[in-house]
């Protein structure tokens, strides 16, 4: 078998992604996503223009071959770009020879090993009552795994809150990302924040009981020992994880987290290859990898990167927010639903136009998601629908303090 083409799509249904699309000389193609919240034509240009004129003539099946050529080729290693690039082509090379063996994905991974794939939602509020019902519409839809963001009192916009109002009025229900030629500034106070959280915690586990798994997103804006400090507050209230307490690039600094605290941490969004994570494995300083198969070089990396963690009793909690597209979820749930060391799926779903775009047959049923048995991935790109939505520049917000100082978002 012989690649013949690859082509990139741009489409914006609800927001943008990337979609790689491989064919080849008999008739078979594959899909992968490449895409990079903010970021997703730097992607697309990387694809376009240095990637696919590599892919013309090569053999889809050898998939390691092709993973080891993009990565050490280019000489430039890591990055998010350079990874979601890898990941695109990884992914649509996994999907050809699934397709081929007239097999769904997982069975090339070694085979299910599970019936289904424990998923959480994203329950928020703005005060207690609207958390409350955010959670309850949570649980009919289905979950039985919950995170819980709230706004801060003091702090106007802050991560993960569904129905706080935008800078512009342009924001789409919580999808952070906006539609408009500048990133929005959103205003942060770790100490009312610090202050404010336990409480909420007390307050879900009065109202829902001890056994809801419940999570927690802190979004990089901690210092190691506010972390600390925030993790030690939480422990009565049982968490499921805390993610990213800190910002990671420090791998070291989760020593001290980690002394502190019993509350299980998950981390790696925003990491793209296995190095980023080796102090935190190999010292046991996480409980869940949090990297997207998307931004993370595909299957054939994630696979390697959760079989070294599943040496040290460590977890997968897979990244599933709307920015990863369907066909990247469904590369997530394959992967999901082979390994051993599974913990968790994140799972936001997405709207109606992206599943006019993306035809899925991944499936969520009683708080479990499955990939399906459809051949491959699963996934169909309907190309008139993507062509009916053009790109748009979008970018996620920026945090500022109250003095003006920049801090992470
Ligand atoms: O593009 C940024 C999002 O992927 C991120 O903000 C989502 O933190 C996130 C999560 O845990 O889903
Ligand atoms: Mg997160």
């Amino acid at each position: 078998m012989k690649i013949t083409a690859a082509d990139v799509i741009v489409t914006s249904p609800d927001r943008n992604f990337v979609t790689l699309r491989i064919t080849t000389d008999e008739g078979i193609s594959g899909l992968g996503d490449g895409t990079l919240n903010g970021r997703e034509l730097s992607v697309a240009s990387y694809l376009a223009d240095h990637v696919v004129p590599l892919l013309i003539g090569r053999d889809p099946h050898r998939i390691e071959d092709t993973w080891q050529f993009l990565y050490r080729s280019a000489y430039w290693r890591r990055g998010p770009v350079t990874m979601a690039a890898i990941a695109a082509v990884d992914v649509a090379l996994w999907d050809i020879k699934a397709k081929a063996a007239g097999m769904p994905l997982y069975q090339l991974l070694g085979g299910a090993s599970r019936n289904g794939i424990m998923a959480y939602g994203h329950a928020s509020g703005r005060d207690l009552p609207e958390l409350f019902d955010s959670i309850r519409r949570h649980l009919e839809l289905g979950y039985r795994s919950i995170r819980v963001q709230t706004s801060v009192p003091g702090i106007n916009a802050v991560y993960g809150v569904a129905a706080q109002p935008s800078v512009d009025g342009k924001r789409y229900d919580y999808e952070p990302a906006q539609r408009a030629a500048l990133p929005a500034e959103e205003d942060w106070d770790t100490r009312a924040y610090l202050r404010h959280l336990p409480g909420v915690f007390e307050a879900v586990r009065g109202e829902f009981g001890p056994e809801l798994p419940l999570l927690h997103d802190g979004h990089h804006r901690m210092t190691p020992i506010q972390a600390a400090k925030l993790g030690k507050a939480l422990e009565p209230y049982d968490l499921f994880w805390l993610e990213d307490c800190t910002p990671a690039e420090n791998q070291e600094a989760l020593r001290l987290v980690r002394q502190h605290t019993t509350t299980p941490l998950a981390i790696g969004e925003v990491f793209n290859t296995v190095w980023d994570y080796q102090t935190l494995i190999r010292e046991q300083l996480i409980d869940y990898v949090r990297s997207a198969v998307t931004h993370t070089g595909g299957i054939t990396a994630m696979r390697k990167l959760l079989d070294y963690a599943a040496q040290y009793q460590i977890k997968s909690g897979i990244h599933g927010p709307t920015d990863i597209s369907p066909v990247g979820m469904a590369a997530a749930l394959h992967l999901d639903l082979a390994i051993h060391n599974f913990g968790i799926q994140e799972y936001m779903q997405h709207g109606a136009a992206t599943n006019e775009v993306f035809r899925q047959s991944f499936a969520f049923a009683d708080g479990y998601l499955h990939p399906g048995e459809s051949p491959g991935l699963g996934v169909e790109l309907d190309e008139e629908a993507a062509a009916r939505f053009p790109y748009h520049a979008a970018y996620l917000p920026f945090n500022r303090l109250k003095d003006g100082t920049i801090h992470d978002w």
